[in-house]
């Protein structure tokens, strides 16, 4: 059995070192171990001992693989009070990170020393569950109780130097070695006498400034739909009202309920699919080419956005285009997005100064680069002739990406004597914010381009999910067979600002006809005029109408909903109620009434139908896949998990009747996906394909 937490001693010093690799999770085998080691500490003639983490961090909180299945003894509340209950003092040493169970195990030594750069926090919220270790009884007690309610609801880590103010820690020092910063204030504490200080024993904490109800009101507001914080919140409480070891009880008892529930399950997920997407059976062992320079082509708004994201990621970015007012225009506007990026904290200055952008019309400067990323116009033409280009003038080896939305790759791949070195690298706008990156992979991309593609994401902190090629790849796909599912609603009798309004009471941050004003009518207009009505689509062309009239959306005033400063974030628009009245008098339609549920029912089956096809098609490789997109691409309420888990918690075979329900009034747009049919015929999940 491989010892997690190793012990030695530096004179009357005992160490403990916890060596779990790679997060210093508090598995089974380290809450064993941390109590093996504190009774060993009690029996040892050392007189103080320090806590440390052997690898980046400290603790990086519970074993979050283990939530779902029965926990085994001893508990991690257990292991705190075991540590706190020690006869002599007990030093944590934190470095990297101690964040939920990692910081709850440093509430239960004494004392606490952290160097500089550390995070200390409790995301617990961010898994749907609570500090479930002491940490809402604690760290009042520590740092008053408006201090902790803001640690525990947000869920959000503090720094160092924040913790100490906080008093979440006693000292804050310089340096990387945890054991010699440990070493030396056990050292001080040895010398001044200083005793066993168990947190447990301050004081109740007073009840926050602001009240408890206000508490309760503010962070329904700030996390509609969500119920972990408000519990956190609560937990808080019980620490101010109850004495510590009723409210260690009822810490344990909201713990357990939210364990329990969906959103636990849902937000646990979408943890693990940030990771899960890249792993995947064709990058196993496959050795990514390096990648020092980037080039773009097209300063539009995505290729400028694309140079921010390369630059923000320490790359040097070589941008193209074809005059000198474009290539000064495209430097202005990256310019733009840097200094937004410093406002939001995302950049420093000093950072900031070494950035290095070049803006050129010259295609030979792109002869260097590793990875060239073409962001031109939606033109198969126009892209054709960049990659010709592209080809001509770049180095053996380097890597060709389109960002393209919807072409198809395996076209602009042929006109390449490279076809291998051929990808598709599909940002979302604005590229140096949105998370999401599609990673395009064409008939015959190379393996080692993909595992490069998926390098590069990292490296500009992006979550990219593998697509195939078809129209509209993962997201845009769906989202032009959900948003098919609305303006049919709309078109049958559902106002489209009663679709929005169900959707973002579901959790959306925005409903479609929102975004659609958001990203501009005239796209959506472009891809229906592009692909014509759908399969079985009745076409309801009130939206084009709207297009045709100019109203495109916020950029002009106008779309779906007025914008002005009386409503800049939109108000309702009588004329639009109007031109949909006169399209379905045109149609001999009698509009019929649509509740929320059969509003959000009807919308998220379209898009579950649609993404079990995608599935179906391999395009995606995993339901898993198709979450990601939706959660860091599409708004989709993170703690639902994504359409797949959101489908699976529904039921497959309720599912399949709401489709077959629907496809009584229009069977061509309503045709059950084979797959979707095939996993409820067996009592499936989509869960079972990942
Ligand atoms: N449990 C299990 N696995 C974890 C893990 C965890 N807590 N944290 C990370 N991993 C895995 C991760 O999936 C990946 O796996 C590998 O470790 C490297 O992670 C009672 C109940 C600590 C800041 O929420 O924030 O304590 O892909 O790539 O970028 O109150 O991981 O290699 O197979 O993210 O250096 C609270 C979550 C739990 C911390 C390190 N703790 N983790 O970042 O590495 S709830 C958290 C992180 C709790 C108590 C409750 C980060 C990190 P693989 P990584 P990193």
């Amino acid at each position: 059995m491989t010892e997690t937490v190793h012990y030695d001693r530096e004179g009357q010093i005992a160490v403990l070192t916890v060596d779990n690799p790679p997060v210093n999770a508090l598995g089974h085998a380290v809450r064993r171990d941390l109590v093996a080691a504190i009774d060993r500490f009690e029996a040892d003639d050392a007189e103080i001992a320090v806590l440390v983490g052997s690898v980046k961090l400290f603790l990086g909180g519970a074993d979050v693989s283990e939530f779902g299945k029965p926990p085994r003894d001893p508990w991690l509340p257990e292991v705190v009070s075991r540590i706190e209950r020690a006869s002599k003092p007990v030093v944590a040493a934190i470095h990297g990170a101690a964040l939920g169970g990692g910081m709850e195990v440093a509430l239960g030594c004494h004392y606490r020393v952290a160097l500089e750069g550390a995070k200390l926090g409790f995301p617990e919220v961010k898994l749907g569950i609570l500090p479930g270790a002491g940490g809402t009884q604690r760290t009042p007690r520590l740092t008053g109780t408006d201090a902790a309610l803001e640690l525990v609801t947000t869920g959000a880590p503090v720094d160092a130097t924040r913790a100490k103010v906080a008093g979440l820690v006693d000292r804050m020092v310089e340096g990387d070695d945890p054991r010699i910063a440990g070493l030396a204030y056990a050292g001080e504490l040895l010398e001044q006498g200083a005793p066993a200080r168990p947190v447990c024993d301050m004081p109740a904490p007073e009840a926050p400034a602001r009240d408890w109800e206000t508490w309760d009101d503010e962070l329904k507001r700030a996390y509609p739909g969500e119920v972990a914080q408000q519990k956190a919140a609560r937990a808080v409480r019980a620490a101010c009202e109850m004495s510590f070891a009723d409210g260690l009880a009822e810490e344990r008892r909201l713990f357990r309920e939210l364990m329990e529930t969906r959103q636990r399950e849902a937000l646990v997920h979408a943890f693990f699919l940030e990771r899960q997407v890249s792993k995947l059976p064709e990058l196993k062992g496959m050795e990514p080419r390096s990648v020092d320079a980037v080039g773009i082509v097209g300063g539009g708004t995505m290729g400028t956005g694309i140079a921010t994201a390369v630059l923000l990621s320490g790359l040097p970015a070589t941008l193209v285009e074809q005059s000198v007012e474009a290539a000064e225009a495209a430097r202005l506007a990256v310019e733009k997005n840097l200094d937004g990026a410093v406002r939001r904290g995302k950049l420093s200055e000093e950072v900031r100064a070494r950035i290095d952008l070049t803006t050129t019309t010259d295609y030979e400067a792109l002869s260097e680069a590793d990875v060239v990323i073409e962001a031109v116009f939606e033109s198969m033409d126009v892209k054709r002739q960049v990659f010709d280009m592209l080809d001509r003038v770049m180095k053996d080896g380097a890597i060709l990406a389109t960002n393209t939305s919807y072409l198809d790759v395996n076209k602009i791949a042929a006109v390449t004597r490279r076809p291998a070195d051929v990808i598709g690298l599909h940002f979302f706008s604005p590229a140096h914010v949105m998370k999401l990156l599609e990673v395009v992979v064409a008939d015959e991309t190379d393996p080692e381009v993909v595992a490069t593609a998926f390098a590069l994401a990292k490296k500009l902190n992006k979550i990219a999910v593998r697509s195939g090629v078809c129209d509209g790849f993962i997201g845009n796909r769906l989202l032009s067979h959900y948003r098919a599912a609305a303006t049919e609603m709309v078109l049958q009798g559902a106002s489209p600002y009663r679709i929005d309004a169900a959707l973002e009471g579901f959790g959306f941050a925005m409903g479609p006809f929102r975004v659609a004003d958001l990203a501009g009518l005239d796209i959506g207009h472009a891809t229906r005029a592009r692909k014509g009505p759908r399969r079985g689509e009745v076409n309801p062309d009130w939206d084009d109408r709207l297009n045709e009239m100019g109203r495109l959306g916020r950029k002009t005033g106008r779309g779906y909903y007025i914008y002005d400063e009386e409503s800049p974030k939109g108000r309702l628009d009588p004329e639009v109620t109007e031109i949909v009245e006169g399209v379905r008098s045109d149609r001999g339609v009698r509009a019929r009434e649509f509740g929320d549920s059969e509003i959000v029912e009807r919308y998220l089956t379209a898009m579950v139908n649609e993404a079990a096809r995608v599935v179906g098609e391999g395009i995606a490789k995993r339901p898993l896949d198709v979450d990601a997109v939706l959660l860091f691409g599409y708004g989709f309420p993170r703690w639902r998990g994504g359409p797949m888990m959101y489908a699976d918690h529904v039921g497959l075979a309720t599912i399949r009747e709401r489709v077959e329900r629907y496809a009584r009034d229009n069977p061509d747009f309503w045709q059950i996906a084979p797959l979707l049919a095939d996993l409820a015929d067996n009592e499936k999940q989509f869960k079972d394909l990942n």
